[in-house]
């Protein structure tokens, strides 16, 4: 019997069961494929490019996930979940109004510098001015490490979204944030067959009740034109309150602090917390105003989340 294997991208995933589209379309063969992880030993993610052996016509299992570019997951003390693989930026929406969690700024900033991700901030419902200021001091530390910030109105102002378009174009980007910051508005901005799309994953895994739960990927529209070859896409993810660092190694959160660069090596103390420690060169870049409390706060938190971790994750 001739080799039935596939390579396919992985383009949805609900709980265990994931939908997949084959890289080369052929055609009388389905457009996309319901596959499922072998065991629990495949952690695979919307993004990956898989190679699928087929079961039947509609279906198969994921053999094996190709060599990744990069994997944005989230970890606790005792689990890891998966975001996206191989994305080259995050789109972190945050809202006037409900207020975002300055916290899960913070680890978004670190989880993209860690993975080499690029990451572009949407501020968004602008048109809600009177938590705006507010807002804007909490990007503050941002705008310095020199992110790049957008503020938008996704429902109101659609032209406020002109200036991201281009750095949509040929990449493949995964939206991240809370829920109710206005992350499937944008996304029905920028792919208004969306919903569509959405309804036909859906009715291919018999699964509508999980729709919320799912991580989907969707091609930019054709009418935008290739970049190096690339239509590009987005990636939405569902919102999450929690993103737990806990996978990253002491060394790994310091150097994630990108700020903190200047400083290190000169605490006097080699294992320096920069907590307390006399002598400690961190604590001379706060008071220089080189490094904001917030972040310097922040490094403290996933410092003392790392070390508490009760299993080593085993992603890398
Ligand atoms: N005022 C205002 N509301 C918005 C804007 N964008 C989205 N919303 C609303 O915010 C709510 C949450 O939006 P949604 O896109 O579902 O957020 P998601 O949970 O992040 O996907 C909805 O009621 C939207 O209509 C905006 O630019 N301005
Ligand atoms: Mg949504
Ligand atoms: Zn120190």
């Amino acid at each position: 019997m001739a080799n039935s294997n596939v390579q396919a991208l992985l383009v949805a995933s609900y709980g265990r069961n994931y939908l997949a589209r084959p890289l080369i379309s052929v055609p009388d063969q389905p457009e996309y494929l319901e596959v499922q992880a072998r065991g629990k030993k495949h952690e695979v993610a919307v993004g990956d490019l898989i190679e699928v052996q087929r079961t039947s016509e509609h279906q198969g299992v994921i053999e094996r996930i190709l060599p990744r570019k990069n994997l944005l997951f989230r970890s606790d003390a005792f689990r890891s979940k998966s975001i996206a693989a191989n994305v080259d930026q995050i789109l972190l929406v945050l809202a006037t109004e409900p207020g975002f969690s300055p916290d899960l700024l913070g680890r978004a900033a670190i989880a993209a510098q860690h993975e080499g991700i690029e990451l572009r901030i949407l501020l968004n419902k602008i048109d809600l001015t009177e938590k705006l200021d507010i807002a804007r001091k909490l990007l503050e530390p941002y705008q310095q490490l020199g992110i790049p910030i957008h503020e938008i109105s996704a429902k109101f102002h659609a032209q406020t979204l002109a200036h991201i378009e281009p750095h949509l174009a040929g990449k493949v980007s995964v939206l991240v944030g809370q829920s109710g910051m206005g992350k499937s508005t944008l996304l029905n901005q920028w792919v208004p067959t969306a919903v569509a799309q959405t309804r036909e994953h859906s009715l291919k895994l018999d699964t509508g009740k999980h729709t919320t739960t799912a991580c989907r990927y969707y091609d930019l529209p054709s009418s935008w034109g290739m970049k190096n070859q690339i239509l590009g896409a987005l990636i939405d993810s569902p919102g999450f309150q929690e993103f737990g660092l806990a996978h990253l190694s002491e060394s790994e959160l310091q150097h994630a602090f990108t700020e903190f660069e200047p400083f290190l090596g000169h605490c006097r103390f080699h294992n320096c917390t920069h907590a307390h420690e006399p002598g400690c060169a961190i604590q001379v870049g706060l008071l220089k105003g080189a490094i904001a409390p917030s972040r310097l706060q922040l490094f403290g938190q996933l410092l003392h989340e790392s070390r508490n971790a009760v299993i080593q994750l085993q992603h890398h």
